[in-house]
């Protein structure tokens, strides 16, 4: 059943298989499952639990490798289908996106970049670890755009940069020109009202229509 093949799907992100994952995505397309549902209900899950046993100690970092690393296999996967899935909405508006200064988690900002290309946004992908002068260099150069910038930050520590990122851009003179949403596990609905940006989304597929809603 569909819910056994999600089952799958986190179990073998969980035990660090990186050709199972690899496999049971691809019987999962097979299946007739979505690349989102497979993100969201079968291999965003199982990183969480990895997530939590680090927390509690109960694995390392090589494991936690590992596992980016079966995540990383299916992705290679999935995103040339959310590609495909693109609709018609050509002409949305240019998503700046990026990960926060020294951070280099980049799974779920390659996941919500994909997802945002997939529903009709210019993508300017900056990558990982990107300091906020370069951040707001791109918004200043991209300001006549229809423009919305796209931060990540995995970390509470990194977290704490989009905070800069918003009174940079301030007083630069560029906070006008741009719609503003963060996100990644630690940030919060009340974070974002703290330092002023516009919205944040749980996942990738929550990430587009937010996005979608501010432009
Ligand atoms: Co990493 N790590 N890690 N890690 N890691 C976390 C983030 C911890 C929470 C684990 C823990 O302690 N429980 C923790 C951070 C603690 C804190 O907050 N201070 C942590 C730590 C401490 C570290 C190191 C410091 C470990 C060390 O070296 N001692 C180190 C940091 C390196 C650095 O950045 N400078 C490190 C390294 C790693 C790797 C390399 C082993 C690996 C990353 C591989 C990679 O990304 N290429 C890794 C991983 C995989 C994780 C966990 C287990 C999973 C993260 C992940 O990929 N989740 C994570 C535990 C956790 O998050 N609970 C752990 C899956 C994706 C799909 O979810 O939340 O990233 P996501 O994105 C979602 C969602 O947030 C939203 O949509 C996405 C898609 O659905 N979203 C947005 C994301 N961005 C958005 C932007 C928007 O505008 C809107 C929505």
């Amino acid at each position: 059943s569909n819910q056994e093949m999600l089952d799958t799907l986190r179990d073998t992100v969980v035990t660090q298989n990186i050709n199972g994952c690899a496999e049971a995505t691809q019987a999962a397309l097979d299946a007739g499952l979505s690349a989102v549902e497979i993100i969201n209900d079968g291999l965003s899950p199982g990183m969480k639990i990895v997530g939590d046993k680090f927390e509690a100690a109960e694995i390392y970092l090589p494991q936690i490798m590992m596992s980016a690393k079966a995540m990383n296999a299916a992705m290679e996967l999935l995103l040339p289908v959310l590609e495909e899935e693109k609709g018609d909405t050509e002409g949305v508006g240019t998503a700046i996106t990026y990960v926060q200064e020294g951070d280099i988690h980049d799974i779920g900002h390659r996941l919500v970049t994909t997802m945002l290309e997939a529903n009709g946004f210019k993508i300017v992908d900056m990558g990982v670890d990107v300091p906020n002068e370069k951040v707001a260099e791109t918004v200043a150069q991209n300001k006549d755009k229809k423009l919305l910038l796209v931060g990540s930050a995995l970390m509470t520590t990194s977290m704490l940069g989009q905070k800069d990122t918003v009174a940079m851009l301030a007083e630069e003179g560029l906070r006008d020109s741009v719609k503003i949403m963060f996100g990644g596990a630690p940030v919060s609905d009340a974070w974002i009202a703290e330092i002023g940006a516009d919205a944040t989304a749980e996942n990738a597929a929550d990430a587009a229509r937010v996005a979608l809603s501010l432009m």
